[in-house]
């Protein structure tokens, strides 16, 4: 295939990344790279401890060029699920920023530390450019039930989906972008990084997000910011009061959401403080992305644009049949085919064979599509798929998590609406019953040894409530998970609403 990152090859002095204070441009970022390429070359998968820090971003690129596959983990990943990643996926090296504390199943593994400064490759040559089709990424994602999937991603995805968005975007060498997202997910590491990386142009990553910090890094020389609703939703909040912030969003040349459904709400109040319009673009860890507004084309705030260069998208009815109509009214799942498309669930051959319809991915999606064949996504076929701060997160992981609490006798996971998180996870939960006694009351005369004991669930001693606590639940899932998997309200219940057939009755909860 052609050259993934052309600036890299041509060893150029511009600039390439900048994370806080330190930076490499694209003549060290080679320098450093060469030499980890033949020392990573040969393994069968790197996992890379994903810290939003230069050293990922060299990590990666440094596996993408020895053609290993890498697998990004969540430094804040819990017990159970890390496990499951580690063992799913197999890597055979682990690569993290020096002083990193690995937890058990990453520690166990070989480690290479990324040192982006290290200047001993300075006259070494890239390898050859691996294949198309070479695995370049391996990013899990959440389904309804069960663990994460690993989703194996081929460099030819990565490269198809960066150069439509140059078309749909005018994504040129001279942008420079700004973000503050994760690099362990498609949006901040392949379209946040390594999207820059393609285009000669450059990232400025701010560590962690906030408002100060877009605002500082716009005024200066960035050109596009690239963030979640939720950041969206707390730049609109501040900028109409901050006319510091509001002059410097409406200087960048784009501003793009993605990740999940941005509040019209929010479109106009961003719009009514800074002058620039948000576009929406709307992708998939499975199918990188599909359709964008695009940058010269009309403004169509609540819809995510038009299919992407190379990419074919279809609705389809309830009876398997592709609707016809663009009226804008009739919703259908979103369907999807093309070169920006995953090669398949790493170990998981029935969860790929039923993900397609034919050659068409299945997104579970369900959207519109009007007369200029803008796409509007309306809902999700899974009520059991949440979106929260533009994180998915599957019901039954949280549900598995709540019922290996041994304070847990059944549980049920809901989503509601949240104006910060556009889904806020709500945990449903039976305490499992316990025979344990309350304490015992003062004596008034000899025990009753036929009185009945009351099963009672155990005391918290903290609070005096019954355990386990809310908070206690919370914390547990943050540590088996991660934190953005914890529910953010517990409702205690003492049984869940069932049909005949014991199926849980999520819609009667929230009633
Ligand atoms: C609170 N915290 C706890 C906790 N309670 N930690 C452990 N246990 C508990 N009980 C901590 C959190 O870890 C975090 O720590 C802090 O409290 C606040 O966390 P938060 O309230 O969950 O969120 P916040 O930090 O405010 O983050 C908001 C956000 C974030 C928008 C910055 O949600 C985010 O980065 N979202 C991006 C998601 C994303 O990239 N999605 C792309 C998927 S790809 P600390 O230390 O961190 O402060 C995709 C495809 C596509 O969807 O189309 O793009
Ligand atoms: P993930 O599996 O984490 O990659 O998330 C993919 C899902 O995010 C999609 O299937 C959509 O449900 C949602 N999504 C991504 N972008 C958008 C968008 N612009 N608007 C609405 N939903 C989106």
């Amino acid at each position: 295939m052609d050259v993934l990152f052309p600036a890299l090859r041509e060893a150029s002095p511009r600039p390439a990344l900048r994370f806080g204070d330190r930076a490499l441009s694209y003549r060290e970022l080679a320098a450093v790279a060469g030499p980890l390429t033949r020392r990573i070359g040969g393994q069968a998968r790197v996992a890379v401890w994903a810290t939003p820090s230069l050293e990922t971003a060299v990590a990666v690129v440094a596996a993408l060029q020895a053609a290993v596959s890498a697998v990004p983990v969540n430094p804040k990943t819990g017990e159970s699920e890390l496990a499951h990643i580690v063992s799913d996926s197999a890597p055979t090296l682990v690569l993290a920023e020096p002083g990193a504390d690995l937890p058990g199943p990453l520690a166990a593994l070989p480690r290479l530390d990324i040192d982006p400064y290290a200047r001993d490759g300075e006259d070494q040559e890239l390898p050859y450019e691996p294949g198309e089709e070479t695995p370049a990424l391996i990013v899990y994602t959440s389904g309804t039930t069960g663990p994460p999937k690993g989703v194996v991603i081929p460099r030819r995805a990565i490269a198809r989906t960066l150069d439509a968005l140059r078309d749909a975007w005018r994504w040129t060498a001279e942008d420079v972008l700004v973000h503050a997202l994760p690099l362990f997910h498609v949006h901040g590491l392949i379209l946040g990084v390594l999207g820059p990386l393609r285009r000669g142009g450059s990232v400025h990553h701010l560590g962690r997000f906030s408002t100060e910090g877009v605002a500082r890094e716009l005024a200066a020389d960035g050109t596009m910011l690239f963030g979640v609703p939720t950041m969206y939703h707390r730049l609109a909040a501040e900028a109409g009061g901050n006319p510091a912030l509001a002059k410097a969003l409406g200087r960048a040349r784009l501003l793009v959401s993605g990740s999940a459904p941005l509040p019209l709400t929010v479109h106009e109040r961003i719009a009514a403080a800074t002058g620039r319009r948000v576009i929406e673009r709307y992708g998939m860890t499975e199918t990188l992305m599909n359709t964008s507004v695009r940058a010269d084309g009309e403004p169509a705030p609540g819809t995510v644009g038009v299919p992407l260069p190379g990419v074919y998208v279809r609705l389809v009815d309830d009876n398997g049949q592709a609707i016809e109509e663009s009226d804008g009214e009739t919703v259908g799942e979103v369907q999807v085919r093309g070169p920006n498309l995953f090669v398949e669930y790493l170990n998981r051959p029935d969860a790929t064979a039923a993900a397609f319809d034919g050659g068409w991915f299945r997104t579970g999606d369900m959207a519109t599509r009007d007369a200029a064949g803008n796409y509007r996504i309306v809902g999700r076929k899974a009520t059991d798929l949440i979106k929260s701060g533009g994180y998915k997160i599957g019901a039954g992981e949280i549900e598995n998590a709540l019922l290996a609490h041994p304070g847990v006798a059944e549980a049920a996971v809901t989503a509601e609406p949240d104006e910060d998180l556009g889904e806020r996870i709500v945990a449903w939960v039976v305490r499992a019953e316990t025979t344990v006694s309350a304490p015992p009351a003062a004596p008034t005369g000899p025990a009753d040894p036929t009185d009945p004991i009351a099963p009672t669930a155990p005391v918290d001693e903290a609070s005096g409530g019954p355990r386990p606590s809310a908070s206690e639940l919370v914390d547990h899932v943050a540590r088996q998970l991660a934190p953005h998997k914890r529910p953010r309200v517990v409702h205690f219940l003492d049984a869940l609403p069932r049909n005949d057939m014991g199926k849980i009755l999520k819609r009667e909860l929230h009633a």
